[in-house]
Order: C-alpha cells, then sequence, then structure tokens
C-alpha cells in the first residue's frame, strides 16, 4: 500500500482533471430535468427509491452516499469472487462524480426477446432486477448491502455505463434512472483502438473510455437533491477497499483522487493471511507462520487465518461475503468449536494437559489470538438487530469440520508454532484454575456470613452500613495511630501491609491467595468479581489513606485497579474515596496550621509576610509553583521565627494529629473516586499493569498530583 502519483494507474487515466466537454447531444441533467412521456415507466420503477433513499442505502447522510460507491464497487468484487475479474479502479473525480472500473466479464447486454431491453438497461433501471440477470455465485452485492446497481442510477443526476463483451464497447447513459439512449454500441474494440479513442474521453464527461477486452465501466454523480453532502471522503473509502482488497485474495484494487492528484493500490497475495499478519505486527507474533486454509465444501467457500501473539487480548473477525459480521454467528461457532476441540486433541495426544482438569476451555485457547474467518455463502441470511450475524445454520458444521481438520494437520507439520501455542494455552487454562480454585476457598458462596472478621480489622460499633466507615491504612504504625485516633462508634481501620499484587487476569489466583487482600474483602462483605453483592457493603464510604508519597499513590492505584476490575459498582456507586493528609505543620509564633499542599503553602508565607509590614501582590506568583514557594520560604525564614514540619508518612503523625487532619469530618478533605469513564479507565489501568514499567511509574507520580486536585 503506498500512496503515489497517479502515474502508478497507468494508460487508463489520460489525464487527470479533465473538463467536462462541451455539451453534446445528450444534456446534462443539472440543464434539464424534464419528464416525458418515455420516462414514466422507469421512473415509476425507481420511484420508491427516490421517495425512501433511506430503506435502500440506510441514509441520505455521509454514510448513504459512500453507500452507493461501496454497491458499484461490490458488482464488481462479485465478478472477482466468480473468479472473472483481477482489476477494480476506483476514481473520485473533480466534480463528484466517481467512476467504477472492472476486467470481468461485462454486464451482458443481449436484447430480453419479449421487452426488446437490453440486459443492461434492465439491471440499471428496474429495481431488484439483479437476482434475474446476475446469477454469478456468492454475491457480496447480495447480502447486507446488495441493493443492485438501479437503486445508485435512481440516486444520481448523471449515470454512464460501458461495457467491454464479445469485441465491442457498448455504452448507455442515464439521467436520474431514464436512460438517454438505447444500449449502443460505440465500435468494436479493435476499431476503437486503431482510431485510438480507447482509453480517451467519452460521453459527457471527459473520462477516458474502458480499455479492457472485457469490463464494465460505470460513472455516476449522486444527486445533491438527496443527499446531504456529495463530498467523499478518501479515507471511508480507501478504508473500504483495503478491507475488500484483504478478503480477496489477488485481487488487485486502485483508488485515485482526482482532486489531490494522489493514489493507491491494495493487493494482498495472501488475502486474510496478510491481514492477520498485519494486525499482528505491533503485538509481537508468536512464531513467524500466520495459519492459512481455504477450503470449498458444498458451495461453501471457507477461509481461516490465525496467529497468536504475545499479549491477552482476543481478536477474532468475521466476515461472510465480505461483509463484516460484528456479531458473529454460525460461522463464528463453528470456528470457536473447532479450535478448542483440535487443540484439546493435540494436547490429549501429547500428554500435556497432566495438570488441567477437563482441559482447555473455548477462553483458554482465545487469549493472544488474532484471526479472520471468511465464508462465501451462496445465499447468506443475515440475523440480529443490525443484521450483522450470520444465521445459516449449516455453516457451523462445514466450518468446523473444515478448519479443524486443516488446523490439526498444521499443529502436526509445524511443531515448533504448536509448542508455543500449546504453552500459551496452558498458562491461560492454568491461570483461570487457579483463579476459580482461589475464588471457591476464599469467597465460595455464603462463606462470608460465616467467615470470622479479621483480626487486623478494628471494626466499628455502628452496625448501619450507610453511616460506617472503612480507612484502609497503609501501613501497620499508621494503622495503630488511626486505630487510637478515630472515632470508633462509625469509624473501622483495617491496615493493609506493603504493596498489594498486580491484578492482572493472569495472577488473579495469587492475589486472591494474599492475605491482605482476602482480609479486604471479607471486611467490606461484599464478596468479589461474580459474586460481588453491593448490597452486602458492610461501610458505604471505603476510604484509602496512604501516605502522600510516589509509593502511597501505587499503593492506592493497586487498590483502585482492584476494586474496578473486580468490584465495579463500588467505584461507579461513588463508595470509594481517598485520604489526604497534610504535607506540612506549619508553625509561626503561635500560630499552628496544616498545610496540605504547594498552594496553601504559600498562601501561609504570604500572610506572615503581610503581617510582618511586608506588601506582596498576590496575583504575581502561580498558585502551587513549588518553586516561587521556596524563595518565599527563604525570605520569610530569614526575617521571622516560621517552621515547617515535613510529613512524609502517617507513621510521623500521632493518634490525635491524624485524627485532626486526616480523618474527623469535620476538618478532613476526602476526594471520591469516579469512574467518570469507564473505557479511559480501563485502558489506563491496562497501561499501569502492562509489561513497560517506565510509562506506568510516569503515570503513577503524574496521576498521584493530579489526585490531590479533585475535591469533594
Ligand atoms: C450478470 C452476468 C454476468 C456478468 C455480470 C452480471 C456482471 C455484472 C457486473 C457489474 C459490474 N461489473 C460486472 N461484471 C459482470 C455474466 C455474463 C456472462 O456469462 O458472460
Amino acid at each position: 500500500m503506498h500512496k503515489s502519483s497517479n502515474k502508478r494507474l497507468g494508460s487508463y487515466f489520460v489525464a487527470s482533471g479533465l473538463k467536462p466537454r462541451e455539451k453534446t447531444k445528450v444534456m446534462d441533467n443539472n440543464q434539464s430535468n424534464t419528464y416525458n412521456a418515455s420516462n414514466i415507466t422507469v421512473l415509476e420503477g425507481l420511484e420508491p427509491v427516490r421517495k425512501r433513499p433511506g430503506m435502500y442505502i440506510g441514509s441520505t447522510g455521509p454514510s448513504g452516499l459512500h453507500h452507493l460507491v461501496r454497491e458499484i464497487v461490490d458488482n464488481s468484487v462479485d465478478e472477482a469472487l466468480a473468479g472473472f475479474c483481477n482489476k477494480i479502479q476506483v476514481i473520485i473525480h473533480k466534480d463528484n462524480l466517481v467512476t467504477v472500473i472492472d476486467n470481468g466479464r461485462g454486464i451482458p447486454v443481449d436484447k430480453h426477446p419479449k421487452t426488446k431491453k437490453s440486459a443492461l438497461e434492465v439491471i440499471m433501471t428496474v429495481l431488484h432486477a439483479g437476482g434475474k440477470f446476475d446469477k454469478r455465485g456468492y454475491k457480496v452485492s447480495g447480502g447486507l448491502h446488495g441493493v443492485g446497481a438501479s437503486v445508485v442510477n435512481a440516486l444520481s443526476t448523471y449515470t454512464r455505463v460501458e461495457v467491454a463483451r464479445d469485441g465491442q464497447i457498448y455504452s448507455q447513459e442515464y439521467k436520474v434512472g431514464k436512460p438517454q439512449y438505447d444500449v449502443r454500441v460505440e465500435g468494436t474494440i479493435e476499431a476503437l483502438r486503431f482510431k485510438g479513442v480507447l482509453g480517451k474521453p467519452t460521453g459527457d464527461y471527459a473520462f477516458p473510455m474502458l480499455n479492457y477486452e472485457n469490463g464494465t465501466k460505470t460513472t455516476f454523480r449522486a444527486d445533491e437533491s438527496i443527499f446531504e453532502t456529495t463530498i467523499y471522503s478518501a479515507e471511508t473509502i480507501l478504508q473500504q477497499l483495503r478491507e475488500i482488497a484483504f478478503l480477496t485474495k489477488k485481487l488487485s484494487i486502485d483508488f485515485y483522487d482526482e482532486r489531490d492528484d494522489t493514489s493507491r493500490s491494495f493487493y494482498f497475495e495472501g488475502g486474510i493471511a496478510s491481514y492477520v499478519k498485519q494486525l499482528n505486527i505491533r503485538k509481537g507474533p508468536l512464531g513467524a507462520e500466520v495459519f492459512y486454509f481455504e477450503k470449498e465444501i458444498a458451495n461453501h467457500v471457507i477461509e481461516v487465518a490465525l496467529q497468536y501473539h504475545k499479549g491477552f487480548g482476543e481478536a477474532v473477525y468475521s466476515f461472510a461475503n465480505n461483509i463484516n459480521t460484528v456479531d458473529g454467528g454460525s460461522h463464528v461457532t463453528g470456528f470457536r468449536a473447532a479450535l478448542t476441540r483440535t487443540l484439546n486433541d493435540y494436547g490429549t495426544a501429547k500428554n500435556i494437559f497432566k495438570d488441567i482438569a477437563g482441559g482447555l476451555q473455548g477462553e483458554d485457547t482465545r487469549e493472544g489470538l488474532t484471526a479472520i474467518v471468511s465464508i462465501k455463502v451462496p445465499e447468506p441470511q443475515f440475523e440480529g438487530q443490525t443484521k450483522a450475524k450470520l444465521g445459516n445454520p449449516d455453516v457451523r458444521g462445514h466450518v468446523e469440520s473444515t478448519f479443524a481438520d486443516a488446523f490439526a494437520m498444521y499443529l502436526e507439520e509445524h511443531p515448533a508454532e504448536a509448542r508455543a501455542i500449546m504453552a500459551k494455552n496452558l498458562i491461560a487454562a492454568q491461570a483461570r484454575l487457579a483463579a476459580k480454585a482461589a475464588r471457591d476457598t476464599v469467597i465460595r458462596k455464603g462463606a462470608l456470613e460465616g467467615m470470622t472478621l479479621p483480626g487486623k480489622l478494628a471494626d466499628c460499633q455502628e452496625r448501619d452500613p450507610s453511616k460506617c466507615e472503612l480507612y484502609i491504612v497503609e501501613g501497620d504504625s499508621a494503622g495503630g495511630s488511626a486505630k487510637q485516633g478515630r472515632d470508633r462508634h462509625f469509624q473501622a481501620i483495617l491496615p493493609i501491609r506493603g504493596k498489594i499484587l498486580n491484578v492482572e487476569k493472569a495472577q488473579l489466583d495469587k492475589m486472591l491467595r494474599n492475605e491482605e487482600v482476602k482480609n479486604l474483602i471479607i471486611a467490606m462483605g461484599t464478596g468479589f468479581g461474580e459474586d460481588f453483592n453491593l448490597e452486602k457493603l458492610r461501610y458505604h464510604r471505603i476510604i484509602i489513606m496512604t501516605d502522600a508519597d510516589v509509593d502511597g499513590a501505587h499503593i492506592a492505584t493497586l487498590l483502585l485497579t482492584l476494586f474496578y476490575r473486580n468490584m465495579e459498582p463500588l467505584v461507579t456507586g461513588g463508595h470509594l474515596y481517598l485520604a489526604k493528609p497534610p504535607l506540612y505543620k506549619a508553625k509561626h509564633g503561635k500560630t499552628e496550621k496544616w498545610l496540605y499542599n504547594d498552594a496553601e503553602k504559600r498562601q501561609f508565607l504570604l500572610d506572615v509576610l503581610s503581617k510582618g509590614g511586608e506588601k506582596i501582590k498576590v496575583e504575581e506568583i502561580a498558585d502551587g509553583d513549588a518553586e516561587v514557594v521556596e524563595e518565599l520560604e527563604e525570605k520569610v525564614k530569614s526575617s521571622s521565627k516560621v517552621t515547617f514540619q515535613r510529613y512524609k508518612g502517617l507513621g510521623e503523625m500521632n493518634p490525635i494529629q491524624l485524627w485532626d487532619t486526616t480523618m474527623n469530618p469535620k476538618n478532613r478533605t476526602l476526594l471520591q473516586i469516579k469512574v467518570e469513564d469507564a473505557i479511559l479507565a480501563d485502558e489506563v489501568f491496562t497501561m499501569l499493569m502492562g509489561d513497560e514499567v517506565a510509562p506506568r511509574k510516569q503515570f503513577i507520580q503524574r496521576r498521584a498530583k493530579e489526585v490531590q486536585n479533585i475535591d469533594v
């Protein structure tokens, strides 16, 4: 794939940016829009489309507009799927005309004996005519889109079709769907070539004439009175063309945008195997080779490409007749079943599953998997709300049996790849089993009620959860101070020692075996993961109290991750808080003050100065600017008796101080944790727990600062 000048497209485009020719015998619809008697049948035929465009192309917005291009391209792709076309060209002209050219067999032009109408004319002017004339096997155009070229014609002020067939070039032009002349012969290909006409401007608009022995060229201009916009997005079209090229191996698709004189070419020798390879490049592929197979069975063409990577995510994309079946369907079900079965059979035969009771589960086999399942079905049934799920029940069995055979053979023939895949699956299975065992023992259903509260927990006397608070305190010594300083009526204290563990899925079991985490879950009373029940929450405020340093922020982040991943309602319900201990205790004469950040420190210094008679303009100093505060501090210290006691850790405060500064509801500030944007939060946590340590550290430091600015 590359961006290049238009020269690459070769001789089909004589020049770029050609101007519309002088008016010829056929006038453009912009000038004339009169309907006479001969129009009526056509207009009646296509009238529903113009009345309710949305019914046919989804909308009259940009998506509907691009649908027109897709429709015409899909007709050419059908010809490629039938095996008669290997080149498609798409051109966006300067005045929002679009041309699609293919080197297929050409739309048939023969006349129907009774109606005396050319097949081409019927295809272009009769709704749903495609079915009768077009029996070309697996049809992209028969699927989700597939409304037919006549719909595009109906919604275009101008259309021109050229067909190269049987040694001749044929053409017909339309305005708002109405033929402007009977399909006519422009000449024999030989004669036209001899005259040097092929590849030269033709018709109303100056586009090169089709220059193939066989092929179809369609040019259309979308009707501005129908569409909200008729300006095409190259990006949208390129994305679709790229996908089509991936899904149709060895089909070359050229795109040319006259508006900025750029072009792109797509061609994938390996089809979906190339696609998988590309998807995995950044993820660290497991093994060099992508598994690929293609098989035709009972008129179904089945293709699967897959490769594992070093990460954990699952990416299984599926297509039926080139339509992305976002909601899966029978082909995906068959694929998954076969994958699980084949890997289990292989592992059993090689005696790999000694410790894995019940063998691999489906989820184990899809960790770190990138796969594409693409199937061509003669009559696809699309189901569901969005029609993005393949229904055909027989497809499941076809995919399951053919893929299972091919994949089993691959595993036998590629022992190195097979070993790597097995190792990956095994780890996933072990993690799953360990997590389950841990869950079962730690938080067996009903066990929580029976389980005695942890000895480390200093519970409160109040039994109404809405009045109760649980302080999770970093370190035993701070825990001790908090226990003594608290209001035992409604405040409970649970000290947590050291850093709790990383909560990535693979380590869920370790985390649950961790004594601290176990205590925490039992103390909260809610259960965990699938068993989580917010109604059982014993304290409506869960307050994380850690040191005001990077380590403290790290522990807080790990706790947040634990809660977010496994007890999300706790976060979304607003039950989670961070306590905010002070950074300094300032003294000036008899005045004593707790300062929670540098901005407060600055204010304190300013107050001292103003008492001493010095006037300082407050605006001159930025809020919380550490350097300025330092300067100010030097200045003040040299003249007055000011001291700052820095509190690095909670442990440095005695119980009374801890109560005064951080726990007494009258004085304290709590920061409520909200998950406003779950997606963002998930990204953040993933990054925090990812392999790379540097960005994680940076993030925690930045986050630690940000968190100080959220106020309740
Ligand atoms: C019906 C029958 C045949 C070809 C096509 C339609 C056809 C349609 C389009 C639309 C765009 N490009 C196309 N190429 C072919 C086959 C006719 C035969 O048997 O030769």
